[in-house]
């Protein structure tokens, strides 16, 4: 019992360096940043966009592979989202798909067969679990998906 506790003890005095940073409850820690999937919630585009400046967060910019990885195999894992919006659009010129925000360009991208296919004039981006939790361009105002919000990490 006591090698427990001194071990228990060990490991919680450990955490702060291991972490970077705090995530509030709730929040998803990966690598200095913070990350919300709204489960309750089905939105279209801009009302994801809303929901995450309200929560101080923005609608999620995967900027490494390995961010995307993580998150993919999250929301894969949880199963409680048939999709869900990240920040990238081509709203502004058709094509061209960049990160809503900071209006960059994507280091990379995945998705799924025959996408993005601009069906019907498609502009916003969501992870979608009928093409195996890859990219499908979707209509930002008809269709909705949960949000997925991205902060730093305090
Ligand atoms: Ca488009
Ligand atoms: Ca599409």
């Amino acid at each position: 019992m006591m090698a427990f506790i001194l071990l228990l003890f060990a490991v919680t005095s450990l955490l702060p360096s291991i972490s970077a940073g705090c995530c509030q409850n709730g929040w998803i820690p990966y690598d200095g940043h913070c990350y919300y999937i709204g489960y309750e919630s089905l939105l279209t585009f801009s009302e994801a966009l809303f929901y995450c400046i309200s929560r101080d967060a923005y609608l999620t910019r995967l900027d490494t592979y390995s961010e995307y990885s993580f998150l993919r195999n999250f929301l894969k894992k949880t199963k409680a989202s048939h999709g869900a919006w990240i920040g990238l659009t081509d709203r502004t010129k058709e094509g061209s798909y960049r990160w809503y925000g900071t209006y960059t360009s994507p280091t990379f991208s995945d998705w799924g067969p025959g996408q993005p296919d601009n069906l019907g004039n498609e502009d916003c981006v969501g992870i979608w679990e009928s093409i195996d939790y890859r990219w499908n361009d979707f209509k930002c105002d008809s269709y909705k998906l949960k949000p997925l919000c991205e902060k730093k990490s305090t």
